[in-house]
């Protein structure tokens, strides 16, 4: 039997105890070696010393989180747009994510770097210096690369947002860049995607109470449908927003919140 008092040594409850959280922690930061123990059978023995100095590096202040500072836009859409071009899904995402986890918001993201990307793709495309086929490639990886940035602020939301395009409108991808700006911005936000019938689309504003109905699109508005859906909301009492292309997703929030 060890005398646990004669060798200065604590069992992890105690410790646990010692360092106030719950013996569960004690236990993960002793599996990964951070809190360095004795096995002993099957429990585990601290020493003094090692609580000490545990608990001290514990009270260091954490390191500032990292910034990532973006010096010139320029070449990153440089970069994002030959990787969309080459179809390096892998490179784009990281690219974007490695922004993304250096602090640098969705909103700069969606407007300085995949909206001007995405304007250079089209113009290739127009051009005809690249496919249809490699075009779609490009905007598909954008899609996903958008899907995987997530974003949880704390706080009651701001209110409620629904955000689609218009029938007839195949571009999703502002309506994409719309709802998770709204989201970083607090917005609690249901975003359809394209082709929801104006019927539908309304039954669901009133569902969910939206207070904002945001309508995204890429192109002019070949089917009229913008204003029909903007009556149908503008009488179900939500406020209705139209995108386009020249607006930008900072008017968007603006208008948002001015709502
Ligand atoms: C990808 C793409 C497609 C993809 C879309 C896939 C997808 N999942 O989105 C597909 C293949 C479906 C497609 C189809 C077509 N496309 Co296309 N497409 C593009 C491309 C390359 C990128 C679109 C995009 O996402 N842009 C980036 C967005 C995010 O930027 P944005 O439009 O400026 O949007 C900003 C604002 O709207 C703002 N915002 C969003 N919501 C809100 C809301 C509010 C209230 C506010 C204030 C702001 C706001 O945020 C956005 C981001 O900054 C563009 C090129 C370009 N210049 O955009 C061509 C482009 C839009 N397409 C074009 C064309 C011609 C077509 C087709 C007609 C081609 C065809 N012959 O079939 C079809 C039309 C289909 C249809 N009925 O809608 C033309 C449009 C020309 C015009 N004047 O209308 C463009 C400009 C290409 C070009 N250079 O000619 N396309």
């Amino acid at each position: 039997m060890i005398n646990r008092a004669k060798y200065d040594q604590v069992d992890l409850q105690a410790a646990a105890d010692r360092l106030g959280v719950h013996y569960q922690t004690a236990y993960r930061w002793v599996r990964k070696g951070s809190l360095r123990a004795v096995k002993v059978g099957a429990a585990y023995d601290i020493s003094d010393d090692e609580l000490a100095r545990f608990a001290a590096e514990r009270a260091k202040p954490a390191p500032p989180p990292r910034v990532t500072v973006v010096r010139s836009w320029s070449i990153q859409q440089e970069r994002l747009h030959r990787l969309l071009v080459e179809g390096d899904e892998l490179g784009a995402r990281q690219l974007v994510e490695r922004l993304h986890e250096g602090g640098v918001e969705v909103l700069a993201l969606c407007q300085e770097l995949l909206t001007p990307t995405l304007d250079r793709v089209g113009a290739d495309w127009a051009a005809g210096h690249i496919t249809v086929a490699v075009e779609h490639r490009a905007s598909a990886i954008c899609e996903r690369v958008l899907a995987r940035v997530a974003v949880h602020p704390r706080g009651r939301p701001r209110g409620v947002a629904v955000v689609c395009t218009p029938p007839g409108e195949e571009h999703g991808l502002p309506a994409a860049m719309a709802a998770l700006c709204l989201r970083s911005d607090r917005w609690q936000v249901h975003h359809l995607g394209t082709q929801v019938p104006v019927p539908d689309l309304v039954s669901l504003v009133e569902a969910v109470k939206a207070d904002l109905l945001v309508l995204s699109r890429s192109s002019a508005d070949p089917d009229g449908s913008v204003e029909e859906v903007a009556r149908a909301a503008g009488a179900a009492g939500v406020k209705v927003l139209v995108g386009g292309p020249g607006r930008t997703l900072r008017q968007l929030l603006d208008l948002a919140r001015a709502s």
